[in-house]
């Protein structure tokens, strides 16, 4: 009995965070769909809230460019629950589109970082992330505690539909367990800096994840791009069939995010297939995996945690690689060239 109100209370703990939600919560679960708008790294956090929200809270998720989002006259519906995320709180196009779709009625939600910010204020209700000042321009904590805010959004959701308390309990004490993990990551610093002199001149790059980590491997390419200048892109492993392979031979390297889920055997696959045609692996996997590290060049290792959280660590290794190769190319990783904080025209 004590453990389970232990749990019981760790999980009301978990979802009390979310105090800007309140009394919004059965409004959104009896949400017809779920619409996320947002703009860069945001979007790519809006893209793994797709998948945890459809996963445990059974509501369709649509995500959205804000900047497409504005102009392209979408359908609205007042039963519609719109959630907008931004670390600068100030970007134009997410902006604009949360008027619009407050205009159509929906209910709009804010994902922001800074507080007092214009979408934080326009919104009807909303959750701080609460990651503190992002000094560099390119977004880094933001991201993860995006994702970590759009795990409790899910969870939140996801009990009041019909997860069981217990596996609620396991979600939020796995997430207990993500600081300690993020520090055993950042003890792989000198390893990553060491991976990114191999790295460094290589003119383009291509990252590819499936399922959770299709998310990460867009995030991880826009980090190079954005404080590095390479050319990076990001695909769906599987995607890579329809063009992107035709790129790939010994000067190209390839990053799969390859930890342990539920498509971990297609990702091999796909691990295969570039090799095959002479490509140059890096893979981020799981601490106990000895099976890709024989397949590939170099390998970064992440904790294991659940599915939905694993983006929160597989992410940090790739954040790093961008960091030490720009450094290595003399850049300022504080302030990139051509990039604002907050894009507000
Ligand atoms: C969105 C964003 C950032 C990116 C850069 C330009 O900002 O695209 O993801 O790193 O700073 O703006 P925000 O709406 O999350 O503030």
């Amino acid at each position: 009995i004590f453990n389970s109100m232990r749990g019981r209370l760790l999980y009301e703990e978990g979802i009390s965070k979310l105090g800007g939600l309140q009394g919004y919560e059965d409004r959104i679960v009896r949400s017809q769909r779920i619409i996320i708008s947002a703009c860069g790294t945001s979007w790519h956090a809006g893209l793994v809230g797709e998948y945890m929200l459809e996963e445990y809270a059974g509501i369709p998720v649509e995500v959205e460019y804000a900047s497409e989002f504005r102009y392209r006259h979408p359908i609205i519906r007042p039963e519609d629950t719109v959630i907008f995320i931004s670390q600068s709180g100030e970007t134009a196009d997410t902006l604009a589109s949360l008027k619009e779709a407050k205009k159509k009625g929906a209910l709009c939600l804010g994902v922001c970082n800074v507080v007092g910010s214009s979408i934080a204020r326009e919104s009807n209700a909303g959750v701080y992330i609460h990651a503190g000042p992002e000094i560099g321009v390119a977004s880094t904590k933001a991201f993860t505690s995006q994702l970590v805010v759009l795990s409790l959004i899910t969870l939140l959701l996801a009990r009041k539909k019909n997860l069981s308390l217990i596996e609620g309990q396991n979600i939020i004490r796995e997430m207990q367990s993500l600081p300690e993990k993020v520090k055993k990551i950042l003890e792989s610093n000198d390893q990553i800096e060491k991976i990114a002199d191999e790295y460094m001149s290589c003119r383009n790059f291509l990252y590819l994840g499936r399922g959770y980590n299709f998310p990460v491997a867009l995030e991880g390419a826009l980090k190079l791009k954005e404080i590095s200048y390479i050319h990076a892109e990001g695909y769906p492993a599987a995607e890579m069939k329809h063009g992107p392979i035709a790129l790939i031979d010994e000067n190209m390297p390839v990053v799969f995010i390859a930890t342990k889920d539920a498509v971990y055997d297609k990702v091999i696959s796909n691990i295969e297939e570039v090799k095959a045609r002479k490509g140059r692996i890096l893979a981020i996997v799981n601490e106990d995996d000895d099976y890709i590290e024989k397949l590939v060049d170099h390998v970064i290792r992440v904790p294991k945690t659940i599915n939905m959280l694993q983006p929160i660590l597989s992410v940090i290794p790739l954040q790093l690689l961008a960091y030490h190769v720009a450094v290595k190319r003399g850049l300022n990783v504080d302030q990139p060239r051509n990039l604002a904080k907050s894009v507000t025209v």
